[in-house]
């Protein structure tokens, strides 16, 4: 299987609810290397652009409402399959369907505050990386 990257977001919620440390210690322990990380505040112009696909959506306004609510923490990761494996690590959209265990299964109230964001695919991964960070950001050689 070929190394990957994806981008993941610790939400809002996330945040809030003081679970950086916990979120991030599961991540990096299902063997994810952190390349990038910071923390940072969407405004909505910045948060209706990341989730741009999902414009005509009757959720859109909420969630863009809620992605700029409160600090977040953008991630670039990587790791063997990282796209897939990552999206099994977090769970279901809906914490109420993610699989026990899972990140959302386990600290997510709603399918609208789920925790924590992954990309869907590859491609995805690297426009979404892009999108908060530049390539200097990024510590690929961390030996
Ligand atoms: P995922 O983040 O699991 O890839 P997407 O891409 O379908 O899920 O949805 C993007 C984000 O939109 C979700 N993380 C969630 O916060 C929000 N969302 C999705 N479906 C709903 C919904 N039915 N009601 C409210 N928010 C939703």
């Amino acid at each position: 299987m070929a190394i990957e990257r994806t981008l993941t977001i610790l939400k809002p919620d996330c945040v809030r609810k003081g679970l950086i440390g916990d979120v991030t210690k599961r991540i990096q322990d299902a063997g994810f290397k952190i390349l990038a990380m910071k923390l940072t505040r969407l405004t909505p112009q910045t948060a209706g652009g990341f989730y741009a696909v999902h414009r005509e959506r009757p959720f859109f306004g909420e969630l863009v409402e809620f992605m700029s609510s409160g600090a977040c923490v953008p991630m670039i990761l990587e790791k063997e399959n990282a796209v897939a494996d990552f999206r099994a690590l977090i769970g279901a959209t809906n914490p109420a369907q993610a699989a026990p265990g899972t990140i959302r299964a386990d600290f997510a109230d709603s399918v609208g505050e789920n925790i924590i964001h992954g990309s869907d695919s590859v491609e995805n991964g690297h426009i979404e990386a892009a999108y908060f960070f530049a390539e200097s950001d990024v510590v690929a050689n961390q030996a």
